[in-house]
């Protein structure tokens, strides 16, 4: 309608200026035809870019379904020690080792301590420390105790009172009397029966050396000590000795 109008006044306007403004006058201008009909609508434009996120919806209301259970949390801190359980049973056997002759890592530590202890018995022989004697090896502390004091002293080395059991046991146990100048208590004990003597094990001597008229206690001297010459005595048993062990 503006348009129209607008048209309608500069028609007029045109109209009028060119009949004053000339001498002769142009034609009458026909009226503008009425507007054409509205064309078909354009095509649909491009798509517009995505909007933003909407902002959250309204919490629902409550007493809906419980939803399924979340993922296992972090592991906790150790917990305290348990108590400790039953006895497992026993195993079984297992199986049979090499025989130690064949075994030869075994023979030469086997060798090998052979020789050190052949090295140290032979220190200790030279210094007069040790008397070697068959299998036996004796020793003395030096010390004059009564009969039980010189069996401890042996028994808590590993060893028990020298016993001489045949004469060249005899002989070497007098090596260290004499080395000492000191009487020494035997590994000899009299047995309940009076007058017969044995070995700290209960069994009956197979080799003595009384000195004439020895053993004389009759039952009240149960311990035999050797004096300065081999021989034995029966003595009573709380006197000082020296303290001579067998190993
Ligand atoms: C007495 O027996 C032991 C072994 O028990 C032996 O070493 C010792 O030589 C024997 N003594 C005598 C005199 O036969
Ligand atoms: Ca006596």
């Amino acid at each position: 309608m503006l348009s129209y109008s607008f048209y309608m006044v500069a028609a007029v306007a045109a109209f009028l200026g060119s009949c004053h403004a000339q001498d002769k006058c142009t034609g009458i201008p026909g009226l503008p035809g009425s507007p054409g009909a509205n064309g078909l609508p354009g095509r649909d434009g491009r798509d517009g870019l995505r909007g933003e996120p909407g902002p959250p919806g309204p919490i629902g209301p409550s007493g809906g379904l419980m939803g399924p259970p979340g993922r296992d949390g972090l592991p906790g801190p150790q917990g305290l020690k348990g108590e400790r359980g039953e006895k497992g049973e026993k195993g079984d056997i297992g199986p049979p080792g090499l025989p130690a002759s064949l075994d030869t890592e075994l023979r030469n530590v086997l060798v090998s301590l052979k020789r050190r202890l052949a090295r140290l018995e032979g220190v200790l022989a030279l210094n007069a420390k040790i008397t070697e004697v068959g299998e036996k090896i004796l020793a003395s502390n030096g010390k004059e105790v009564n009969f039980a004091s010189a069996l401890k002293y042996c028994e808590e080395a590993g060893g028990t009172l020298a016993t001489p059991m045949n004469e060249e046991e005899n002989k070497a146990i007098l090596g260290i009397v004499k080395q000492y100048n000191r009487y020494a208590y035997l590994g000899i004990k009299e047995s309940e029966i009076s007058g017969q003597f044995s070995y700290m094990n209960g069994i009956p001597l197979n080799y003595t050396k009384w000195r004439q008229y020895e053993p004389n206690g009759k039952g009240t001297e149960k311990c035999v000590e050797m004096y300065t010459d081999g021989s034995w005595n029966d003595k009573k048993c709380n006197l000082y000795r020296l303290t001579i062990c067998e190993f």
